[in-house]
C-alpha cells in the first residue's frame, strides 16, 4: 500500500486541458452570409482590420463593455427560437410568447479577449411595446427578424427597425435582417424569398441572413458574425477615443507652451522697458 501511494505521488500531475468552445472562440472575422448582401465594405477585407489587430497587441488591455444585441420583429417570427438555438442548442416547437423582455448573456473569446454578447429578446406584441422601448436604448446591434413563410412580417420589418433606431440616435448600431424558418420553404420559395429580402435588407442598410432555429441552419454563423463585427467596432471606437484624448492632451500641452512663451515675452519686454526707463 505505501508503495502504491509513493507511486501515486511520483506520478506527474495530469495535464489541464482547457476546452475551447469553437462556436465562441474567434481568431478571424467570420464571413457574411453572402458578400453581395452586406453593406459592410469590411467584408471584402475578409478579416479584422490591421489597426484592430495592432491595437490588441499593445500591452494595455482594451476595456470592453458587453455588447447589447436586440431582436425585434413581429410576434411569433422566431426571435426567441434563434436565441435559444444558439445559447442552449435547443428548439421548442410549441409556441410560448415572450412576456416583456428576455435576456441571455453569451461570452466570446475574440483574438484572446473576452467579449460578452447580451441578447435582449423583446416581445413583438404591440401591447408590450411600451415596456420594450426602454430596452431598445444603447443597442450596438439590431437584429430585425421576419418569418420567411410570411411575407407580411418582412413588410413590418422596416417599421420595427425605425422604432429601434428612434431610441438609438447616437452611435449607429450594426443592423442585421434575419429571415427565419428557412426549413419550411421549398428550394424555389427559398430563392424567391431571399431575393425579395435581399432588396429589403439593402434598403435598410442591413446585412442579410437566412436561418432556421429548427435545423440550426446558419444560426451559429450569424451569432459569430454579430460578435466579430461588434467586437471590431468596439475596438475601433476605443482607438478613436485614445486618439481623441491624445490630441486633446497635445492641445493642452501646446497651449501651456504658448503661455510660457507669452510669459517669457512679457517679462523680457517689461525688462526692456524698465531698462529704457519707461514706467507705463
Ligand atoms: N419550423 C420552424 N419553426 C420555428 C422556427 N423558429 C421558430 N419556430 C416556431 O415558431 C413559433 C414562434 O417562435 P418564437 O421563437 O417563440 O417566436 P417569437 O415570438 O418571435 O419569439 C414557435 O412555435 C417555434 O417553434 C424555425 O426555424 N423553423
Ligand atoms: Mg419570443
Amino acid at each position: 500500500m505505501p508503495h502504491l501511494l509513493r507511486q501515486n505521488l511520483l506520478l506527474p500531475a495530469p495535464p489541464t486541458v482547457v476546452m475551447h468552445d469553437p462556436r465562441t472562440h474567434l481568431r478571424h472575422l467570420p464571413p457574411a452570409y453572402s458578400p453581395a448582401q452586406t453593406p459592410l465594405s469590411r467584408d471584402r477585407e475578409r478579416d479584422f482590420a490591421p489597426q484592430v489587430r495592432y491595437h490588441l497587441e499593445l500591452p494595455r488591455r482594451p476595456k470592453l463593455r458587453p455588447c447589447k444585441v436586440i431582436f425585434v420583429g413581429d410576434c411569433s417570427v422566431g426571435k426567441t427560437a434563434i436565441v435559444n438555438r444558439f445559447c442552449f442548442d435547443k428548439f421548442q416547437s410549441n409556441y410560448k410568447a415572450t412576456i416583456g423582455v428576455d435576456f441571455e448573456l453569451e461570452n466570446f473569446s475574440i483574438l484572446g479577449h473576452n467579449y460578452g454578447l447580451e441578447m435582449w429578446d423583446t416581445a413583438g406584441q404591440e401591447r408590450f411595446k411600451c415596456i420594450a422601448g426602454a430596452y431598445y436604448r444603447n443597442a450596438s446591434v439590431i437584429v430585425v427578424t421576419f418569418d420567411m413563410t410570411k411575407r407580411e412580417t418582412l413588410e413590418s420589418a422596416k417599421k420595427w427597425l425605425n422604432s429601434a433606431l428612434n431610441y438609438n440616435t447616437g452611435q449607429k448600431p450594426l443592423i442585421f435582417l434575419a429571415g427565419t424558418k428557412a426549413d419550411l420553404l421549398t428550394k424555389e420559395e427559398f430563392v424567391r424569398m431571399e431575393r425579395v429580402a435581399g432588396l429589403a435588407a439593402s434598403e435598410m442598410q442591413a446585412e442579410y441572413w437566412s436561418v432556421s432555429a429548427r435545423s440550426g441552419f446558419k444560426v451559429t454563423e450569424l451569432f459569430q458574425r454579430i460578435a466579430g463585427l461588434a467586437f471590431e467596432e468596439a475596438i475601433k471606437q476605443e482607438i478613436k477615443y485614445h486618439k481623441g484624448t491624445a490630441q486633446e492632451k497635445g492641445k493642452t500641452d501646446t497651449s501651456a507652451k504658448s503661455q510660457t512663451f507669452d510669459l517669457r515675452n512679457f517679462i523680457s519686454s517689461r525688462f526692456a522697458r524698465q531698462k529704457s526707463g519707461c514706467a507705463c
